[in-house]
């Protein structure tokens, strides 16, 4: 090839192949640990104040109303979304599971790790990943987070702990005998200090918010944020408490005979009232419960402003698809249980929101159905890169486009080896659990 052809190929190649990279849209990946659909665009309690999440979705932030997770437990919920896999396939069920040593998950490119291989450059800070115990990863002696998965991770700093050393704070005395996780971490109370900007996932907000506005980024990032609450404990400060005053808590309905219908053909019940329900009916502290994790989502809102304000105020604003997940629901009484886990709708549901700036309308909700497991596919699909044939789940960007277009396909929530959630709409669900031998409505 003469000189002259090969500068001719070389400003064709500046030409085509740089402004296609430099106009790719950036990702903003906000997980969000435990949080159920009380969040004011979800409607999930009337009382609870997200004016942040609300803004989000004034701006932009489509609420995805009847998303679902593929499992009902940080680990195997987070492991499906990030390997695009379900549980059923990489053996992935359980919160001991790591991905890393599961032989059909630990070859599997990870989101962050796709976007990477793709001209991306990948980031994080705070919960993506479930954390395990795995002495001499890079980066953290003390576990493995995931830091693997990106080009630049640090691990979430900081943080205050409550006013009082003694434990529980709440003076809710676990059951003699009980060594469950909550008979410990069902805990809430006021941190010393009364200051937001002391938490460590503000802090984790806060950290996000700098790399947005100061640095320059020569490739398009892939920013995953992780924050932390309100998964339990529910320690924050004493002034999200005090907007919830305690008169005015209202209960979620909780019918106390609703397990009394799911039986075994000998009729013997199948479910009993959770142990920490039973705890906090005994000793009559439901409204104290409920106003702690409305106090701490309320808490978690501030650190989403932070946040979205940072992006809001950088030179990324009008070119970053935000997305902001929940890893399961949780429930507070319904059920007569606290917590998550099992396939009841409480804990399959997720709060979803996806912005693509000058795509997703202001205000709007969508209805169709989807699955965590579908943000895999779907980013990859608004950000143009190749499909990964891997995935499991399917690209939801046609609903991005057209919100109120037809859309019920069934989708999948595992709990376990053998306990499966097949949902395809509000009045449409089954549960099948290998365990029990039983095909059975939801109850
Ligand atoms: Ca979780
Ligand atoms: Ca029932």
């Amino acid at each position: 090839m003469k000189a002259t052809h090969w500068i001719l190929a070389l400003c064709l190649l500046a030409l085509c192949g740089s402004p296609v990279m430099a106009e790719r849209p950036n990702v903003l990946f906000i997980a969000i640990d435990d949080l159920n659909d009380w969040v004011g665009c979800f409607g999930g309690n009337p009382q609870v104040k997200t004016p942040n999440f609300d803004r989000f979705h004034a701006e932009g932030g489509m609420v995805m109303f009847n998303a679902h997770a593929p499992s009902t437990v940080c680990c195997p919920s987070r492991s499906a979304l990030l390997t695009g896999v379900h549980c059923h396939k990489t053996g992935v069920y359980g919160n001991s599971n790591n991905l890393r040593n599961a032989p059909k998950a630990r070859d599997l490119v990870t989101l962050p790790q796709y976007f990477s291989a793709h001209g991306y450059h990948s980031l994080s800070t705070g919960k993506i990943f479930h954390k395990h115990a795995m002495p001499g990863d890079k980066g953290n002696k003390k576990g493995d987070e995931g830091q693997w998965a990106f080009d630049e991770w640090h691990p979430a700093k900081g943080g205050v702990g409550p006013i009082s050393k003694k434990r529980p704070v709440n003076n809710l005395p676990a059951e003699p005998g009980d060594k469950s996780y909550h008979a410990k971490a069902f805990d809430w109370g006021p941190t010393i200090g009364n200051d937001e900007t002391k938490m460590r996932d503000y802090i984790t907000a806060e950290w996000a918010a700098k790399q947005l506005n100061t640095r320059q980024f020569d490739k398009p990032f892939f920013m995953a944020i992780g924050i932390s609450k309100p998964h339990l404990t529910w320690y924050v400060p004493q002034k999200y408490f005090d907007m919830y005053p305690l008169d005015q808590i209202e209960l979620p309905e909780v019918r106390l005979d609703d397990l009394d219908d799911i039986v075994l053909a000998n009729g013997r019940p199948i479910h009993k009232p959770h142990d920490t329900w039973r705890r906090v009916e005994k000793h009559g502290r439901h409204k104290e419960a409920v106003q702690a994790y409305l106090a701490t989502i309320t808490f978690v809102d501030d650190c989403i402003g932070t946040l979205l304000d940072g992006l809001a105020e950088s030179p990324y604003a009008d070119n970053t698809i935000v997305v902001i997940w929940g890893d399961h629901g949780w429930h507070l009484g319904e059920k007569l249980k606290y917590g998550k886990t099992q396939l009841w709708q409480e804990s399959c549901r997720v709060p979803l929101m996806v912005k693509v700036p000058g795509v997703t309308p202001k205000n709007k909700r969508c209805d169709g159905v989807v699955n965590l497991i579908d943000l895999y596919p779907t980013l990859i699909d608004l950000c143009e890169l190749p499909a990964n044939p891997k995935n499991d789940g399917r690209s939801f960007a046609p609903l991005l486009h057209d919100p109120d277009m037809e859309s019920n396909h069934p989708t999948l929530t595992t709990y376990g080896r053998g306990n499966h959630r097949i949902y395809d709409g509000p009045t449409s669900y089954l549960h099948l659990s290998r365990r029990r031998g039983a095909l059975r409505p939801p109850g």
